[in-house]
């Protein structure tokens, strides 16, 4: 990677310190004696934004002058976190910031906690695209990231009586520093339907066509060395500078204003959920408006510097993230018909070879489908394109399996009658070259289980691309400790090719670097436990197996599985109080889409699972249970370098990839695990006797879809029988009798859809050889250092090199 990218460092000149004080002064008008802590973590914000800014300039200025093929990566969801010691790492402005903290007396972890999380995700698919956008950079590709300028971001979660429960998350009351408003190049976006606001929330009125603002606010992307700065853009909605005179002479002002008001809206908030598409318009409107807002622009550029529609493919590759951007076929073909004025085959021809589709989930709930009445009231002209897609596209599939009606049905655009709606899945398939999974098996079982059909159809367009995560975030900047010790061992070329980690393989047998491995590991262990008595409170004991499992709750994540695990354990130790075992901190934490019950139950149930076993004497000081309330990256990039341990549980055949896990792996945690997503990989990367895997195949769990009964596990098995009586007994809810009743559904009742009980086994049979590995220093550091030395094929970098040569055909753009 690093000689085909060329990526090194550049010296950035100028006085940190001297813009620092301007800042602090001049943007608050204030002494700078008398400022706070938010004050100086802007003023540091946007000495930084300031140091990078000609670069970004200039890294614009290249790409119009050399006109390379550009890619533009459309996501509803970037799950960014901070930026400000992320951007000061990228740009290794580290020893000039510590310098500026040094003559300034600033106290750095204060300052940057003064940042808040852009929470503007749900999880792994948002915070994959932040990923993705800082590898393009480092890789000095000619990238940029278009998104939605939410202004809540994902809710705050905060803990009562064991309960969820939700805060909004108003992340921009104060003024960001990295963001760039670009008025001059809003755009304006025509839509069938306008907008009211009623009962405090919105709502979509059809049949009445406005106008709607894209404006967009520019963010910068340092990659990693700082040659190239490239932009994400994230869009927010503006109502147009039309005021109603009328209704104001009229003397309804607030009126007159209630139109503007609920525009603006439109861009007010993040869908907390990312398992389920139910039946909300304002989603959809929102999904039209990245796509209408982030077209408009691709093709304002394209048109600047190429007069020739026909060149569209060979200068611009949109990536897709998941269906949520899918109305870019309608759109782009709106566009090339009735804005340039092409025939529909020209026209269809340069939209497939321009669009690109990822798939990043099986779950047949998370399948968007939009029901065609909207199209018809909101979108009449893409309903219109999406059907003679749909025509012709149906009498391809009758041409190639004559008589095959049923067949027809399932691949058609439309599914149902009379409620017809459109299958965005099937769309973005058919309108574009390229669908990809994002793990092996996700891949194999997306080709051979759900798009058969389609993938019968377009063998060639189906391929995969592992997820991988940026290891500058994720290990240079999380854990200082280890990334120290990793470049005293080999260089730092790893920070760029993390394939180099395969170079600490033989130092597996180095004693000394087993010691340094060790010794990161603690030290990450005791900032942890630091932070969290500071932070919550709550103290937990360095010296026990930091135990983690940390990812949204869903029931196919299966955290409750872990719990049952922790019953067990707990069991084992009432009956037999005695035994020597090394103390263990299991730690969880995610949040629940607000209006999923059972996860809430779930989350519920860890609480008082932990609040009975941290006061029970018999197992005080051996067994502890945290819940972390409020997960984001900000507490990710904490937790996970100081975890021994990773639970990646999914029922097999459930979890696309993952990205978690591969955090865990390149931070010196070892995995527990069943073969699912991209763990598999993991495993083949590392040797499987490297991880402790468990539990069903994919295979295997689809096999016994017909006759799987819970209850048979419940009868034969004492310790699970025992675990869920406890359970339904009270213990773990003595003044709230019953409250646990939905998890006896869900795990017997309701025949235990996720197989939790089928697993259990063979987890704590797992679980039992890894506390045996623990008990063995060097036996453990050494699987340690195996699994960081096979973590280099984790990197986005990697998989961003297979996009750019299998997908996009696009190569780096060095900006001089
Ligand atoms: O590809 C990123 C990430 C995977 O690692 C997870 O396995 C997968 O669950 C997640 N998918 C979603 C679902 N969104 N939709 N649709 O977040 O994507």
């Amino acid at each position: 990677l690093l000689t085909q990218y060329g990526c090194g460092p550049i010296q950035f000149t100028g006085t940190s310190d001297a813009l620092y004080e301007r800042h602090l002064m001049f943007d608050n008008v204030v002494d700078a004696a008398a400022t706070g802590a938010r004050e100086r973590y802007e003023a540091a914000a946007r000495s930084v934004r300031d140091v990078l800014s000609q670069r970004w300039l200039r890294t614009e200025q290249t790409y119009e002058r050399e006109n390379p093929k550009r890619i533009y990566y459309l996501s509803m969801e970037f799950l960014i976190g901070r930026s400000l010691a992320n951007t000061i790492t990228n740009l290794r402005l580290d020893p000039v910031a510590q310098r500026l903290v040094k003559e300034e007396n600033l106290h750095p972890l204060a300052l940057i906690e003064q940042e808040p999380d852009a929470g503007l995700g749900n999880g792994g698919l948002g915070r994959l695209a932040a990923c993705f956008i800082d590898s393009m950079a480092t890789m000095q590709l000619p990238a940029m990231g278009y998104g939605l300028r939410y202004e809540y971001g994902i809710f705050r979660q905060f803990i009562e009586d064991g309960w969820q429960r939700e805060r909004p998350d108003n992340w921009l009351r104060h003024p960001d520093p990295w963001e760039v408003p670009r008025p001059h190049e809003r755009v304006e976006i025509k839509l069938g339907c306008s907008f009211e606001v009623r009962g405090g929330t919105l709502g979509v009125v059809p049949g009445r066509p406005s106008s709607v603002f894209g404006l967009p606010f520019d963010r910068p992307v340092a990659g990693y060395g700082g040659r190239t700065i490239n932009t994400l853009r994230l869009w927010a909605a503006a109502a147009p500078d039309v005021f109603d005179f009328q209704a104001f002479s009229a003397g309804e002002f607030v009126s007159a204003l209630a139109g503007q008001l609920s525009a603006e809206s439109l861009t007010r908030v993040l869908y907390p959920d990312d398992t389920t598409s139910q039946g909300q318009g304002l989603r959809f409107v929102q999904e039209y408006f990245l796509v209408a807002c982030s077209l408009a622009d691709v093709v304002r550029r394209f048109r600047r510097i190429n007069a020739d529609w026909s060149a569209l493919p060979r200068k611009v590759a949109i990536q897709l993230n998941d269906t949520h951007p899918s109305l870019a076929v309608p759109e782009l073909m709106r566009i090339l018909l009735d804005d340039a004025g092409l025939g529909w085959d020209e026209a269809w021809d340069l939209t497939q070879q321009t669009l690109a589709y990822t798939n990043h989930t099986l779950l047949p709930e998370a399948l968007e489908t939009w029901p065609l009445a909207w199209f018809e009231r909101l979108l009449p002209r893409h309903l219109e394109i999406v059907l003679e897609i749909n025509r012709r596209f149906l009498d391809d599939v009758r041409a190639r399996f004559p008589g095959d009606e049923d067949r027809v049905r399932r691949v058609s655009l439309v599914d149902g009658d009379p409620n017809r709606r459109i299958r965005m899945a099937n769309l973005a398939v058919v309108g574009s070259h390229s669908t990809n999974g994002v793990a092996a098996i996700h891949s194999c079982l997306l080709r051979t289980e759900t798009l058969r059909d389609l993938a019968e159809m377009y063998p060639e367009r189906f391929s995969n691309k592992t997820n991988g995560v940026t290891p500058r975030r994720w290990l240079l900047l999380a854990n200082p400790a280890l990334a120290g010790r990793i470049t005293a061992a080999i260089g730092d070329g790893w920070i760029t090719d993390l394939a180099q980690l395969e170079k600490l393989r033989p130092l597996a047998e180095d004693a000394g670097f087993r010691d340094a491995v060790r010794a990161a590991k603690r030290e990450a262990k005791a900032s942890f436990a630091h932070w969290l008595r500071a932070a919550e409170g709550i103290s937990i004991d360095p010296d026990s197996i930091f135990d983690s499992q940390v990812k949204r709750i869903h029931e196919y994540k299966r955290q409750m599985l872990n719990a049952l695990r922790v019953v067990v354990l707990y069991n084992r130790l009432r009956q037999d109080p005695a035994p020597e075992m090394a103390p263990r901190t299991f730690l969880f934490a995610g949040k629940a889409a607000p209006a999923y019950h059972l996860a809430k139950v779930i989350i519920k149930f860890i609480n008082n699972l932990a609040a009975t076993i941290n006061q029970d004497p018999v197992v005080r000081h051996r067994l502890k249970v945290v819940f972390l309330p409020e997960y984001c990256v900000s507490l990710a990039e904490r937790l996970i370098p100081a975890s021994d341990v990773s639970n990646q549980i999914s029922t097999a055949g459930y979890e696309a990839s993952g990205t978690s896990n591969m955090k865990f792996m390149m931070n010196g945690a070892l995995t527990i695990g069943t073969r699912d997503g991209a763990t598999i990989e993991m495993a083949e990367a590392a040797g499987e006797d490297n991880l402790f895997l468990f539990g069903l195949t994919a295979g295997q769990v689809a096999g016994s879809r017909g006759w799987y009964n819970p209850h048979w596990h419940y009868d034969n098995e004492p310790e699970t029988r025992a675990a869920l009586d406890l359970i339904f007994s009270d213990h773990f809810s003595r003044h709230e009798p019953g409250v646990f009743e939905p998890l006896r559904d869900a795990l017997l009742t309701h025949g235990d859809h996720y197989m939790h009980l089928a697993d259990l086994r063979s987890y704590l049979a797992a679980d039992r050889d890894l506390v045996g590995l623990y008990a063995d220093a060097d036996g453990w550091v050494r699987k340690v250092i195996m699994n960081l030395a096979a973590s280099g094929r984790f990197s986005s970098d990697r998989t961003i090199a297979e996009y750019a040569a299998e997908i996009w055909q696009a190569g780096p753009c060095p900006v001089p």
